[in-house]
């Protein structure tokens, strides 16, 4: 798999009906049912971990393109990638509206309405949507498209500079728990400046490692200062009566958390879904003859009521075909737990169950414990697949002090951490002379050490930095 990540990508969102690409549209395709469902559940999850302390909106998808316009950093790092609506039906349009490539400028002015006092704030959205770039990089499903059809971004004004700093905090451990949640291993870097959002003071990301080595960022958080507040006069009244710029931020993740869920699980079988957002958790396939038929089904129905009575997603395979094939679409799909079912298992009160991830065959006894003994192989499951897959992202990262060995580490499928001096013109130029991107500063030095940058060895180090392929 490892390589050729790309075709193995490509035949698995086809073969387990998750995306269909053929749409006429370059970087826009369909949700297909089963991809649909992993979706599903992959909100509901975030939706839980958001509403507990952000509400969620719905804004229009237009933007009038003077709204659009305003902030001038932020425009010019979209203008290549906007889609514009022109015309209603033959007549132009008056003022051409942008579709959404993001929300600031569609919520903002919103905001400048909606805000007056300090007792507004902090106010807390968040909308789920579909958001449009017209990229020019090759584009992918689900990891580099045209239309994001899953946009979840996060919007907040507060009072204080302090209070923007302590909402980024906030939305990374909650990212953080989101992706553990998932079991997907990511590395956390504050961007380089020529890599920060548009509008930005910093950007906050989230990356995680591909199969092929190459890394995908999957969720970014931004503290916006008070850029935003000035250019849509965004304003309250605070206790003594000053009137003050509100202090902002903004988080979003895309349709690439799927792609680096089944990127980071999948096998040569195919999908190895966190059972979270497994649409199936366990899978009964009864193997049936002419003789005991009956009872096999029955005590398959029976299972299902009691594993469900403990909140598990269970469906009886009972379809007229081999249990071999059975087995192979187990085995693409990705379900969790697999258990089996057939005349002598039921004479000996057993079952046997197996995890997608493990293949081996355990015998449960056909009592009382068996869901206990179920969710336990499940959470078991789960705790293996984030390991495996923290266990690969670890041993990709590699450390060196040499700028020589940083093309071979990243050609052999790695990413680098190395020693940096933080300065701009500095970085932009270790990116020049290997060809990789900095994906930014990962931890802070003492900076009584001693160390020097890696590329000027005159120069102190202030920081571990990463370097790497990037989607
Ligand atoms: C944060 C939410 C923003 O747009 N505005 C509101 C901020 N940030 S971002 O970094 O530009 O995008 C957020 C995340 O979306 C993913 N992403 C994409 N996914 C698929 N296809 C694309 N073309 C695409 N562009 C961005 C990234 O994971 C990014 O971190």
């Amino acid at each position: 798999m490892v390589e050729n990540f790309s075709e193995w990508f490509h035949n698995i969102l086809e073969e387990a009906n998750i995306t269909d690409s053929r749409y006429p549209v370059k970087g826009m395709a369909i949700w297909m049912p089963y991809g649909f469902q992993i979706r599903k559940y992959t909100l509901e999850l975030l939706k839980e971990l958001l509403d507990k302390d952000n509400e969620e909106v719905l804004f229009p998808m237009l933007i009038p393109e003077t709204e659009l316009a305003k902030e001038g950093e932020h425009v010019k790092g979209f203008e290549d990638e906007v889609y514009w609506v022109t015309k209603g039906g033959q007549k132009d349009l008056n003022e051409q509206l942008a579709l959404r490539p993001t929300s600031e400028t569609a919520i903002y002015p919103m905001y400048s309405l909606w805000i007056r006092s300090h007792i507004d704030l902090p106010i807390k959205y968040y909308q789920i949507v579909n958001t449009f770039r017209y990229e020019t990089k090759h584009t992918r499903p689900l990891i580099r498209v045209r239309e994001i059809s899953t946009f979840k971004e996060a919007h907040t004004a507060h009072a204080t500079k302090q209070e923007a700093k302590e909402q980024v905090d906030e939305y990374i451990e909650l990212y953080k728990e989101f992706f553990n949640n998932l079991g997907i291993p990511y590395l956390i870097s504050d961007r380089p400046s020529w890599d920060k959002f548009p509008g930005a003071d910093y950007t906050m990301a989230f990356d995680t490692i591909m199969p092929d080595g190459k890394t995908l960022q999957i969720g970014t958080i931004h503290n916006l200062g008070q850029t935003f507040a000035k250019t849509f006069d965004i304003t309250f009244e605070d206790k003594d009566g000053e009137h003050k710029y509100v202090y902002q931020t903004c988080a979003g993740l895309s349709d690439r958390v799927i792609a680096a869920m089944i990127a980071n699980h999948g096998d040569e079988k195919g999908l190895r879904l966190p059972s979270m957002v497994a649409p199936t958790q366990v899978t009964i396939i009864p193997i049936l003859f002419k003789k005991g038929r009956e009872e096999v089904l029955s005590k398959c129905m029976e299972i299902k009521k009691n594993l469900e009575s403990v909140g598990l997603r269970v469906k009886i395979d009972d379809r007229d075909i081999r249990p071999g094939k059975k087995f192979y679409d187990w085995e693409l799909k990705g379900t969790p737990i697999k258990i089996e079912l057939g005349p002598r298992d039921l004479e000996n009160n057993i079952t046997i169950a197996m995890r997608r991830d493990k293949l081996e065959k355990v015998e449960l006894p056909l009592d009382d414990s068996l869901a206990d003994n179920i969710l336990d192989l499940i959470e078991k499951y789960d705790e293996d697949l984030k390991t495996t897959s923290w266990k690969f992202l670890e041993d990709h990262v590699i450390f060196t002090t040499n700028l020589d060995e940083i093309q071979e580490l990243i050609e052999s499928g790695n990413v680098v951490s190395f020693n940096w001096c933080g300065d701009d013109e500095c970085g932009k130029e270790i990116e020049e002379k290997t060809g990789y991107d900095i994906l930014g500063i990962y931890e802070e030095l003492d900076g009584e050490s001693g160390i020097k940058c890696i590329n000027n060895n005159q120069e102190e180090a202030k920081y571990i930095a990463l370097i790497a392929k990037t989607y």
